[in-house]
Order: C-alpha cells, then sequence, then structure tokens
C-alpha cells in the first residue's frame, strides 16, 4: 500500500521563545526564593516530613494524556521544592555532602541548558577541555608528576568500579576479549570499613597475612583497595604502608578518598593522604567536602594508557578515526558510559571563583568545626564521643537522662543495648520537627550511634551547640 504521511506532522513546530523565556524567568523565581534563600534559610525547616502515602496524594504523581497550564506547572515546582530534604540548609548534617555552592550552581544550569555529552570533543568541545583541566589540576595534588589519565563519572561506587575493572585488566588483559573464563580466581583487599576480605582497618600485618594465605590457597590477589575517609568514621588507611605491601606483591593500589581527597587541598591536613601519589588509581568527589553540586566524581589513573586500553570498543557511529581534529580528545571511548555530563564544568567554575585558598580554607574550616563539635560532646552530660574524630565525621551516642541508670552493655563500647533504640526515635522526632537531620547508624559492634558530618562553612559553633541541645530536647523523656 503507498506510504501516507500526514503533513500536518511534516510543519514541525516552533519552540514559542517567548514563551519559554518567561516560563524560565517564573520558575528561576522559585527556584531563588525557594530552593536557594528559603532553602539556606536557618529559621525554615530543613524539611516537610510526609509520609508516602501523604506524598503521593499531596503531589497528585499520575501522568495524563493532557497536558496543565504553565501557572499550574509552576505551582508543582513550588511543591517539589517545598517537600524535598533542604541539604544545603545549615542544619543539614545527614550526608557526606552538603552546603550551598552558588558557582556550582550555575554551571549545573549552564550545563543543563546546552545539554552537552562527553564523549566526544565535536558535541563538548568547551567542557571536554574544561574536564582535562580539572583532572590535571587533581593530579597534581595526588602527587603525580607525570601526569595520568582519569575521567568524571557517574558516582564514587562507579569510580571504584572502574578501578576493580582497571587492576583486573592489568592482571589479566584477556579478560577484555573472552570475559571472565579468562580469569584465574582472583582476589582484591579493602578495610573492614567496606567488607570483603576484611582486614579490619588495613591492619598491615593482616593485609600481608591474608595476601599470602590467598596465595597459598591458588587464589591470584591482584587488587587492594586503601580508604582515605571512610563513610561511617572518616578513617584513613595508612596508604604508605600499603603502597609497600602492593609494591612487594605487585599489586595494583587503589585510594577510595571520595570523601577525604578534599584533605589534599589543606597544607594542614594533607598529610591524611600521605602516599597516595603511590596510588595507581584515585576516586575523588568533588561534590562532597568541596561542595560542588551532586554529582561530581572523578576517577584518576596514573597510567595514561589503562582507561583506554582497558574500556575501549572503538564505536563507529561516534569515534571514528578520519575526523578532522585531534581525536585524542575524544574521551568517550575510554567510559564505561556513553552520554556523561559536564560535571567537571561544577567544579571548575566554584574554583575559578574560589581559588584554591578558598577550598583549603574550606577543609580547614570544616575540621575545625568538627574538632569543636568533639570537644563539646565530651563536656556535656549524656552524651559520649565513639571515638576521636580522624576527619569531619563526629561519631557519638546519646543516653537520655532515664537511661543513665542503665548497667553497662557487654561489649567494649560500654554502652546498654538499650541504647539501640535512642538514636531511630530521635531520628524520627527531627524528622517531623524539621529541625535538623543527622545520620544514625549500627557499625561492626557498635549499637546505633549520631554520625554528624560537618561540611559547610556556612555552619558555625552556634550550629553545633544547637544540634547537642536539639538532641537532648528530642531526646529527653
Ligand atoms: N557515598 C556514600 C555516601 C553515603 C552518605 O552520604 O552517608
Amino acid at each position: 500500500s503507498p506510504v501516507v504521511i500526514d503533513d500536518v506532522l511534516l510543519n514541525g513546530t516552533t519552540l514559542d521563545i517567548p514563551a519559554a523565556e518567561e516560563f524560565i524567568h517564573q520558575s528561576m523565581a522559585i527556584i531563588i526564593e525557594d530552593a536557594v534563600k528559603k532553602a539556606t534559610d536557618v529559621r525554615e525547616k530543613v524539611c516537610e516530613w510526609r509520609s508516602p502515602d501523604q506524598l503521593k496524594e499531596l503531589l497528585d504523581l499520575e501522568l495524563r494524556d493532557g497536558g496543565e497550564s504553565d501557572s499550574k506547572i509552576l505551582q508543582r515546582c513550588r511543591d517539589a521544592i517545598r517537600y524535598s530534604v533542604k541539604t544545603t540548609h545549615p542544619r543539614f548534617f545527614n550526608q557526606l555532602y552538603a552546603g550551598m555552592e552558588p558557582y556550582s550552581m550555575v554551571a549545573s544550569f549552564i550545563a543543563e541548558a546546552l545539554k552537552p555529552s562527553l564523549y566526544t570533543y565535536e558535541i563538548a568541545p568547551v567542557f571536554t577541555l574544561i574536564e582535562d583541566a580539572v583532572l590535571r589540576k587533581m593530579m597534581e595534588l595526588i602527587g603525580w608528576e607525570e601526569g595520568g589519565d582519569g575521567i568524571f563519572n557517574a558516582g564514587g561506587s562507579m569510580s571504584n568500579m572502574y578501578a576493580m575493572n582497571l587492576a583486573r585488566y592489568n592482571h589479566s588483559p584477556d579478560i577484555k576479549e573472552f570475559g571472565l573464563s579468562a580469569a584465574p580466581r582472583l582476589v582484591m583487599f579493602t578495610s573492614q570499613e567496606v567488607g570483603l576480605i576484611s582486614v579490619g582497618k588495613m591492619i598491615l600485618s593482616a593485609l600481608e597475612n591474608k595476601i599470602k594465605a590467598a596465595k597459598s590457597e591458588g587464589a591470584f590477589p591482584f587488587m587492594v583497595n586503601a580508604t582515605a575517609g571512610t563513610t561511617v568514621l572518616g578513617a584513613f588507611d595508612p596508604i604508605e604502608e600499603i603502597a609497600d605491601i602492593c609494591e612487594k606483591h605487585n599489586l595494583w593500589l587503589h585510594v577510595d578518598a571520595c570523601w577525604g581527597g578534599a584533605a589534599l587541598m589543606s597544607k594542614k591536613h594533607k598529610h591524611l593522604l600521605k602516599g597516595i601519589h603511590r596510588a595507581n588509581s584515585v576516586a575523588w568527589n568533588p561534590h562532597k567536602m568541596l561542595m560542588a553540586c551532586l554529582q561530581c566524581c572523578a576517577f584518576l589513573v596514573r597510567d595514561k594508557t589503562s582507561l583506554q586500553l582497558c574500556h575501549s570498543s572503538g564505536a563507529s557511529y561516534l569515534f571514528q578515526q578520519d575526523k578532522f581534529y585531534d581525536i585524542s580528545y575524544d574521551t568517550g571511548d575510554k567510559s564505561l558510559q556513553c552520554s556523561r555530563k559536564a560535571d567537571a564544568f561544577k567544579f571548575w567554575l566554584m574554583w575559578k571563583a574560589l581559588g584554591s585558598s578558598q577550598l583549603e580554607e574550606r577543609v580547614d574550616r570544616a575540621l575545625a568545626m568538627a574538632r569543636y563539635l568533639a570537644e563539646e560532646i565530651k563536656k556535656r552530660e549524656g552524651f559520649r564521643l565513639l571515638m576521636e574524630p580522624e576527619f569531619s565525621n563526629v561519631c557519638f551516642w546519646y543516653i537520655p537522662p532515664s537511661l543513665k541508670n542503665l548497667p553497662d552493655g557487654p561489649d567494649h563500647c560500654n554502652v546498654s543495648s538499650v541504647i539501640l533504640q535512642v538514636a531511630p526515635v530521635i531520628k524520627e522526632r527531627m524528622m517531623k520537627t524539621g529541625s535538623m537531620m543527622v545520620g544514625y547508624q549500627p557499625h561492626g559492634d557498635k549499637p546505633n550511634f549520631f554520625r554528624m558530618i560537618v561540611i559547610s562553612p556556612q555552619v558555625s559553633k552556634q550550629d553545633m551547640d544547637f544540634v547537642l541541645d536539639e538532641i537532648h530536647r528530642l531526646g529527653k523523656d
């Protein structure tokens, strides 16, 4: 039958620029008022808590055949902001990120408006060069004098997966062509904080013993993951000594510095990562302590060719070899993703605006604030510090007056198991009043404790005092 094409569909629709402009202006006004000014105002709530069922009803989530008016859509924008957690609020201490970073936010907006994808230079010339410049500067801070390679990607776990891929490829390159059947039984080692073969906080003798034991069982150790700033305790593995062991046994050393990498900006605190220049690869997330907008995650590798060799598949629809420009700038063939956002731009623009000196101050300030909080905890009745903070994670129990005479528990953290119930109850109360957000968790043999993460320079010691007063207020009955 003859092909029939509806002529109306061939006319195209013109974007109504004045209407789009008006809509964008109005939504920007809402963003500035509600998602920037109100969201960072200490007098406002950190969250307006609703249960999933209440929220489903409030948001009217169903997608229908007909579209809605702009005024209705603007109301939907207001509602989305209203019921979201304000992670930029000065009383948000729940995650490994916090605080408002206006330069980075503007960079996000620009990147979203332009919709680049960083697989080829032809699609993202500016952002490709910016990514390259940011990666080079990060490598300089790590101490790789000869440079290296790297890629911004979709998250710290993704960076760690990149590291495992590269380490595995380095050990058994045939894997790329023949799959896992081409590999012997490979074993990697990491600290207890992140599971797998447990060696505590990377106890060096235990690490070496476990490597030898794995070899004697016929397995092939290929990688050690050292952590610089663990998620819960903020602990740092001894990288220099681990590097010695890795060199001795010819193992790939990856440093997960997603959280602690920020200390490299600080003359005072960079000793925490002593030896990181000996790592084969590093994961470092500037969206954490350095406050770039989410997400902003760099994977860096000392060897200049591994990323390309391990991942390249040479898709001919993107990476034509006969292009008219220098195709070494087509970074997508090194990546596991295809589309990739201009995340480095969010870091670059704020770095340009603040300079390294203000980033350094940001780190120093956060660690000083964490130290202040830890000292306050030691002074206050009912509060008990879990350990001296190494970084800006401050972990502690609160023991309400009603429980203070309970006998100590059998574990060495010296708290009764009744304490397990305290943090979840206080957390529920803080969420429902919206006064602040602080995380809690059990960890190993330690029952539920609070984990305060101090990041933003927009918080003061008054905010630290408020947190302790508020925990006491919410938990004292
Ligand atoms: N990448 C782990 C972050 C988890 C947290 O914010 O606690």
